[in-house]
């Protein structure tokens, strides 16, 4: 129920005090600790949306023997949070309250909401406070101190500051009543953690009256005086009003469902989850801030406290890649702003290049903890933070993506190449060779319960080699494209032209143990672990590494996510069919699902292996994994939503996206009778639909041309402002052809 536009999110808590609900705005980027030595984490800044309604001066509680109706609707496609909510009071007395809130895409500084009241049965006096409300007690320890301006000309003001980081928070609040004629008495206070306008009238049974807030939010990260700017912002969104603030957050929203939305016919429930995926997606990406990401829960709670994972990478970004290019750049352009501690890290590890943070805030530094509790109460160490380094070629992966899918040249010269080239650099320095063969021993894969002695993980290795590869092709794209830039790049960060060679020498010596033709090893020495049948132990109600304990699920071969089989999605090409097919067999009986980043590629690579039943499975449970609760009150998941995308473009749909062009392969859920979706590529824009069983068809629209190919047939020119159409024979998918009515 969160609401938010990449600058900040705010949860889909009631706007009164209720003890059920965790009021919190996250503003990304803004992070404290708790204390000196502690780990950064997303701080709460002051709650906007904090309003108490009195009938009578009876304090209206959502207390449940109070509450006639109580509805919250989220409007996926205008970005609208409303509630709706009747109660009854003392002597029968029923008032009937509604709110409506934003948090403008058009505008990410301003912040509106709309209280509506109504008295159904009496007569007499109402009174509303409204204001901007300091978290004392959300997250314990993470008080940021404020100081609360008395109301002035510029209205309500709290400037809040976090206690190590020094950030400044400024929050300004002006409120005004509809209609104008009602006679209401205004005041405002300043108590001990908030400061609210008060609102009073005589109000008609029947009788509705509109408080509209405007809220404008600057910090100290997006200038130097954000009181300023957040005083001259106000005053332009009173000039706005609250109807042409909400116009222009819709026609924002609309803007971006053009490319972001998905449709399916014939299945409400998906229909309804992609929506869901697209609407958080969409909330969670900034496009005009290059030091800031998407993390793990996005800026809907605090579970990962705000961190950024290689969750932005490989399940976020593809979704801004080909529906929003500007958000993946920015979000590209935050792990350039981190390279700094991306190389400090590498060089304290002894290696050369950069090495990412596994858990990344403001700084590059890793802010991955030490040790966790697990359920049993038991101190766990977590390694992923000295272990995962795939993380890096997580980071080079989608730095080629982007490149590739936008053509984006100058981007590549402004960041990309430095990204390419330090990553490159750190696995140079990683490897370890041993008569000719080069190995990456000591690291944990994805699948996070084997986190002991893990050498030669399939996953990383080949993860890797593919980041040396590109690196090595980046560099001569340049020396081919932009010599005289390269040169510049060459004497900024001393690369030397041997070093592309030496990239790709080492790409094709990495281990792999391919020597079986059928199936892929895990990492070395997986094979003689423990085989454990998951299935046994169905139902659970607990992770699979609670129920077996640490000791065990290290020795078995029990997976948590995917891990070979993201090998098979992402490298798919380096595989036969029969190493995918036996390998994802293999591992879909042994993996338990650990991570929400799992299900999706799981369904992804079984509906390109045509196993619908099994990729419908997958999809169900991606799905419902914040739509039925679950832990999502600390935050939804929103990297598995960015699979969930995935699963359904480039599994269901069968996209793969190749430096030449794009090729499709559909295979749909028997369910669906259509799919529609779009693509932005280079200059053009692709809207693809899929008539299950009957054809393909793919509207080109923008500047210039592109290829397309269809079910492994040769790519094939198709040119903007036309349409083409693919026909099922039955057997196969056919060359695609002009579309005629
Ligand atoms: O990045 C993931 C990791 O792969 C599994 N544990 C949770 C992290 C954050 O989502």
């Amino acid at each position: 129920m969160s609401v938010g536009n990449g600058y900040l999110g705010t949860r889909g808590s009631l706007e009164g005090q209720a003890p059920a609900s965790d009021a919190a705005t996250l503003v990304a980027g803004v992070y404290d600790r708790i204390s000196e030595e502690s780990i950064e984490e997303l701080a709460v800044v002051p709650d906007w949306v904090y309003t108490q309604v009195y009938a009578f001066e009876e304090k209206l509680a959502t207390a449940p023997v109070s509450i006639l109706r109580q509805v919250r609707t989220l409007d996926f496609k205008k970005g609208l949070f409303f509630r709706e909510w009747r109660h009854r009071g003392r002597n029968n007395r029923v008032t009937s309250v509604r709110f409506l809130r934003f948090a403008s895409l058009a505008d990410p500084h301003a912040l509106v909401e709309r209280i509506t009241i109504m008295p159904e049965n009496y007569r007499g006096s109402i009174s509303v406070e409204t204001g901007l409300r300091i978290c004392r007690d959300c997250m314990p320890g993470l008080e940021i101190t404020g100081k609360l301006v008395h109301p002035n000309r510029n209205g309500l003001t709290v400037e809040a500051r976090t206690r190590f980081t020094g950030i400044t928070i400024v929050e300004t609040q002006k409120s005004r009543v509809v209609p104008g004629f009602i006679s209401a008495e205004h005041g405002s206070r300043v108590n001990d953690f908030d400061i609210v306008e008060d609102w009073s009238w005589i109000g008609d049974a029947g009788q509705i009256v509109t408080i509209e807030k405007f809220i404008s939010i600057f910090t100290s990260r997006d200038g130097n005086n954000p009181l300023q700017a957040a005083h001259r912002h106000l005053r332009r969104l009173e000039g706005r009003g609250f109807n042409g603030l909400l116009r222009d957050h819709v026609a924002a929203w609309e803007e971006r469902w053009r490319t972001a939305a998905i449709t399916v016919a014939g299945d409400e429930e998906a229909q309804h989850s992609l929506n869901f995926a697209a609407y958080h997606l969409i909330s969670a990406g900034n496009p005009g801030d290059g030091r800031v990401s998407v993390s793990a829960r996005s800026l809907t709670g605090s579970i990962y406290k705000g961190h950024i994972f290689w969750d932005a990478e490989m399940y976020i970004l593809p979704f801004f890649i080909y529906t929003h290019p500007p958000t993946a750049r920015a979000m590209l352009m935050y792990r350039y702003h981190t390279l700094a501690g991306a190389r400090r890290n590498a060089a304290a590890k002894g290696y050369r290049g950069a090495l990412f943070a596994w858990e990344s805030t403001g700084s590059g530094a890793d802010m991955t903890p030490a040790a966790v509790l697990d359920p049993k109460g038991e101190i766990v160490p977590v390694l992923s933070g000295k272990l995962e380094h795939h993380i890096d070629a997580a980071v080079a992966y989608a730095t080629w993506s982007y490149w590739n899918a936008t053509g984006d040249d100058g981007f590549l010269l402004q960041a990309g190449a430095e990204l390419m080239v330090e990553t490159a650099r750190f696995w140079e320095s990683r490897v370890t060779q041993k008569g000719g063969v080069y190995h990456i021993d000591g690291v944990e894969g994805p699948d996070e319960y084997h986190d002991e002695d893990v050498n030669d993980n399939f996953y990383t290795n080949c993860a890797a080699a593919c980041n040396l590869r590109r690196s090595a092709r980046v560099i001569e794209y340049l020396k081919e494209n932009h010599p005289i830039e390269l040169a510049r790049l060459q004497e900024r960060i001393d690369l030397h032209m041997s070093e592309p060679d030496q990239w790709h020498r080492i790409a094709a010596g990495i281990y792999r143990d391919m020597e079986t033709d059928s199936l892929i090893e895990q990492f070395a020495g997986y094979f003689s672990l423990e085989d454990i049948d998951i299935r046994e132990f169905e139902p659970r109600s607990a992770p699979i590494d609670v129920v077996l304990g640490h000791k065990r699920t290290v020795a078995s071969q029990v997976v948590k996510q995917a891990d070979a089989v993201l090998a098979l999605y992402l490298l798919e090409e380096e595989f036969t069919p029969e190493v995918i097919r036996q390998s994802f067999a293999y591992y879909d009986r042994r993996t338990a699902h650990g991570s929400s980043l799992s299900p999706s590629i799981y369904g992804l690579v079984a509906a390109r292996l045509g196993l619908m039943e099994a990729a419908m499975r997958y999809f169900r449970l991606a799905s419902r994994i914040d739509m039925t609760g679950g832990n999502a009150a600390g935050g939804i998941h929103v990297a598995a939503l960015g699979g969930l995308w995935q699963q359904v473009i480039m599994g269901f749909a069968g996209v793969r996206i190749k430096r030449e062009g794009i090729s499709l392969f559909p295979h749909m859920p028997e369910k669906w009778q259509r799919l529609g979706f779009s693509l932005l590529w280079r200059k053009l824009r692709l809207e693809v639909e899929v008539e299950n069983g009957r054809h393909v068809t793919v509207a080109v629209a923008g500047k210039g041309e592109c290829s397309l190919g269809i079910h492994g047939r040769p790519l094939q020119a198709m040119a903007a402002g036309r349409k083409y159409v693919s026909l099922w024979s039955g057997e196969t998918w056919e060359e695609f052809t002009p579309w005629q009515k």
